[in-house]
């Protein structure tokens, strides 16, 4: 153990300073570290280069080689840009977050269904709140979001770098957010469900998101006793059809379809030679109506009792076909496929999957679809070619809502036993699929077989190894490891309880992303960081490759509107600032730029109402002018070349001193003004 534990050390100083040292000494770094000559000394001779005691340091922290191997392969000095982009749900925050990876840094929290103050997102801006508008439910504000599974836009099954998507599971809603300025740009609001689960999932060119539901309801919205509940009582899945062009869902476009009450889970799409269907776990097929304050079973119990629950299989064609034959009905005002017409027309088939099942996930070639049941150790491989024969071949039984049921026999590929309490899937470049255990709080690795077999070694449907996380892992998201070419190279573990692993902050706990180095092979994947997550519990995350994102630097001309994507008709240039009154309205076109806002002073009267119009007339990358209006509840951000507008009624006469938030130049505390209020009878 010794000498081995001295010879890793050794190589992994070799690599160390044959970083350091490139530069310098090119000639001489490789060729000195031979690993397997004892009496080779690379790391002493090159560690006094160094100019620092690295070794003593190490030896100081108390880190073992395998820290100072994972410090290798994350630590990214300042200037350097990260290899990947990981959009992380928000969780509870109503939020997406966009993490560097592998240096795990938070570069930047998206404002998505939660306003938030430094974006200026919901708190007075009216292009904001027009977006959150669209997120309003039975016409109430609701400014929170519980987000659960970002999707980026693909083309052809790869991510593209255009869009983000991501859902509301308390609310229903959807998202659209624009990666060309990282802002939120629509709200939608699914019109005939209260939560949903399956969303956001994009098909392989993005033209429908897929928002499947959860808990089952009546889709009118009204009262139905829960003793009705087989009967009254519906599941959905809802496709947006979403216009790339416009950069918008378009809703007239978009239509559910109506589904058992069974409570739908997680959906993906096909891909490639499963592209066209799209799939969508359930549970509780029992439709337990819980109840145990009057002695009911809780629906903990009452939704776990049968083997099998259902997995969905949805056929995209022939959805559209039934919508554009008119075979929809108006359910609040939106078109939905009736279940009789789902089940006869054949767009909807029920797989048999093993005991309350969570994660549904597509390999990247679309052959298989893999199924984890949270209460069975295995994860169940089914063969999409089977599903397709076994269609075909016309289904022998239907379940009680007349849905055909495919015989698991005729479907199932393969079943690989993995550990306790399944969860998610993703994949690599390598053949291998990886699984998320929570109750065993580890990640696994199993091979996938078929024309998967040929990329390593190990026999095909076989666990290889597990890595132990930190704890109770739910997804997890590899580096493009759900697309059709993942890139095989980190793995993030969600980890939702975090216990020992940070400093205590009160009772409440940060969870913990833990990156993975999944670019070996066989056992080799060890832990390389630990990412404390003080901000609402994440779900899902998506990995892009970073240099697939082409972000503006600044807005692309001055006085640009970013909900509208045009030129603002009250953008305001330099020596164009002015203060109309129209009516009592009175308009104010006010221009930033370091260091002041034209005009300083704006007077109305009490009574007034003010269209306040800024335009950032900077073009430097970064400068970015903040607005707060004390008493008003507006913090506005104006990136350079927008055009923003707030507006407000004048209540009461004073003297309001506003002010910029960004500390913008040496002179920022200067880049002030008052607001003059004067009383209505003056
Ligand atoms: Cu938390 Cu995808 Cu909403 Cu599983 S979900 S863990
Ligand atoms: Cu502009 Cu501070």
């Amino acid at each position: 153990m010794v000498a081995i534990a001295t010879l890793n050390r050794r190589k992994i100083w070799a690599i160390a300073l044959t970083m350091a040292l490139v530069a310098v000494f090119a000639a001489v770094a490789c060729s000195s570290g031979d690993e397997d000559d004892p009496t080779a000394a690379p790391a002493a001779s090159a560690q006094g280069q160094l100019g620092g005691d690295a070794k003593s340091i190490a030896e100081r922290r108390g880190l073992s080689d395998a820290d100072i191997e994972a410090a290798l392969k994350t630590f990214t000095p300042t200037g350097v840009m990260d290899e990947y982009l990981m959009f992380s749900s928000g969780g509870h925050s109503g939020q997406l977050h966009v993490i560097g990876m592998p240096s795990m840094r938070l570069l930047k929290t998206i404002a998505v269904f939660t306003p938030e103050s430094w974006q200026g997102y919901g708190i007075g801006s009216n292009e904001s709140e027009e977006v959150l508008e669209g997120g309003r439910v039975n016409g109430d504000e609701v400014l929170w979001g519980d987000t659960h599974h970002p999707a980026l836009t693909e083309t052809a099954g790869e991510y593209d770098g255009e869009f983000v998507f991501t859902n509301d599971k308390a609310n229903a809603r959807v998202a659209v957010i624009s990666l060309k300025d990282f802002e939120t740009k629509q709200i939608v609001k699914n019109p005939i469900t209260l939560s949903d689960h399956g969303a956001t999932m994009v098909t392989p060119n993005s033209e429908w998101v897929i928002e499947g539901g959860q808990y089952a309801m009546p889709l009118s919205g009204d009262y139905a006793p829960i003793s009705d509940y087989q009967e009254k009582y519906r599941g959905m899945v809802t496709m947006w059809k979403f216009d790339r062009a416009a950069g918008r869902i378009d809703t007239t476009q978009s239509f559910a379809i109506e589904l058992p009450p069974y409570w739908q889970d997680l959906c993906d799409a096909g891909k490639l030679v499963s592209e066209g269907w799209f799939v969508c776990g359930s549970f509780n097929t029992e439709m337990a109506t819980g109840g145990n304050q009057d002695g009911n079973p809780p629906f903990e119990a009452g939704a776990s009792q049968a083997d099998m629950d259902y997995l969905h299989v949805f056929n995209i064609e022939k959805a559209i076909a039934a919508r554009d034959a008119g075979k929809t009905v108006q359910i609040q005002g939106f078109p939905v496929i009736p279940l009789e017409v789902a089940a006869s027309d054949g767009i909807l088939h029920l797989v048999p999957e093993p005991k309350s099942p969570h994660g549904a996930d597509v390999t990247p070639g679309g052959e298989y679809i893999v199924v984890s049941g949270k209460l069975d150790p295995h994860v169940t491989i089914y063969s999409f070619d089977k599903i397709i024969a076994a269609i075909a071949a016309g289904p022998a039984e239907t379940d009680s809502f007349g849905v055909p049921v495919l015989a698991f026999d005729d479907v199932v590929e393969a079943q690989v036993e993995v550990g306790l309490g399944p969860l998610h899937t993703q994949f690599d470049n390598k053949g291998y699929a990886y699984t998320s255990l929570f109750l065993d709080s580890a990640v696994a690795r199993w091979t996938l077989g078929g024309p998967y077999a040929s990329l390593n070694p190990d026999p095909e449907w076989s666990l290889i190894t597990k890595t132990q996380v930190h704890y109770n892992v739910g997804h997890i998201a590899a580096a493009e490891g759900d697309t059709v070419s993942p890139d095989g190279k980190y793995l993030v573990s969600l980890n939702k309880w975090s216990l020992d692993r940070f400093n205590l902050v009160g009772p409440l706990l940060p969870q913990n992303f833990q990156l993975l180095d999944i670019e070996g092979t066989g056992e080799e994947m060890p832990v390389i960081y630990d990412m404390p997550v003080g901000f609402g519990e994440p779900h899902y995350a998506q990995i892009i490759k970073a240099d697939k994102i082409h972000a503006w630097e600044v807005y692309p001309e001055i006085g640009f509107n970013p909900l509208t994507g045009e030129i603002d008709p009250s953008a305001t240039l330099a020596g164009e600032e002015r203060v109309e009154r129209d009516g009592n309205t009175v308009h104010v076109y006010m221009t930033a730029v370091r260091s002041h806002f034209t005009p300083e002073h704006v007077t109305v009267k009490e009574g007034d109402h003010v269209a306040w119009h800024i335009t950032n007339i900077e073009r430097g990358l970064d400068a970015t002018h903040g607005f707060a209006m004390p008493g008003k509840n507006v913090s506005l951000s104006i990136e350079p070349g927008e055009t923003i507008t707030t507006e407000f009624d004048v209540t009461d006469d004073g003297v309001f001193p506003f002010y910029c938030t960004e500390f913008c130049s040496a002179l920022h505390l200067e880049m002030a003004g008052y607001f003059l209020v004067e009383p209505s009878g003056s």
